[in-house]
């Protein structure tokens, strides 16, 4: 038994989660431009967990018999300079994720919906980690400036994420 009010800010999120998946694909092929194969892959891998988010969203809802309801996915920007200009972009739009994840979970206690509460904790967390990472990147990239060197190394560091696809995850491309 789900709220139309819970179901109606579940949905709107999981297209955010989905703005999100198409913003960080727009950045890997940006980044694949600028000559940074590492980092096409960093986003692309990032553009993978985003379908993942909105999957989980998509899955709960019609869990609970609700019938989603997708907006058309606005259109992401593409132009960006430089790897430090797309990560903090990155950074700045996970903490807008974080907030919404924030205010869902409030609502999802002040109705006393325990199933939502407990389905937003993963996001809870996983929002800890995404912002970490964000964090850490911006940080080593501050460090090396215009070295083109240091980018490149981090560019190499980038190209080593792998995809996971979380245990009892619905599938997703
Ligand atoms: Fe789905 O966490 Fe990023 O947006």
């Amino acid at each position: 038994m789900i709220s139309t009010q819970m179901s109606d800010a579940l949905n709107k999120h999981m297209n955010l989660e989905l703005y999100s998946a198409h913003l960080y694909l727009a950045m890997s092929s940006r980044a694949n431009d600028l000559g940074l194969k590492g980092a096409a892959n960093w986003f692309f891998v990032q553009y993978r967990e985003e379908m993942i988010h909105f999957m989980k969203f998509y899955s709960y809802l019609t869990d609970q018999g609700v019938v989603i309801s997708l907006q058309a996915s606005e259109a992401v920007p593409n132009e960006y300079n430089s790897l430090l200009e797309m990560m903090q972009k990155t950074l700045k739009h996970e903490q807008l994720i974080t907030s919404c994840i924030n205010e869902l979970s409030e609502q999802a206690v002040n109705e006393k919906d325990h199933a939502t509460r407990i389905f937003l904790q993963w996001f809870v967390t996983e929002q800890i980690e995404e912002e970490n990472n964000d964090r850490d990147l911006i940080a080593k990239l501050k460090l090396v400036g215009d070295n083109g060197h240091g980018i490149l190394m981090i560019d190499g560091e980038m190209g080593q994420r792998v995809f996971v696809l979380p245990v009892g995850s619905p599938l997703a491309v």
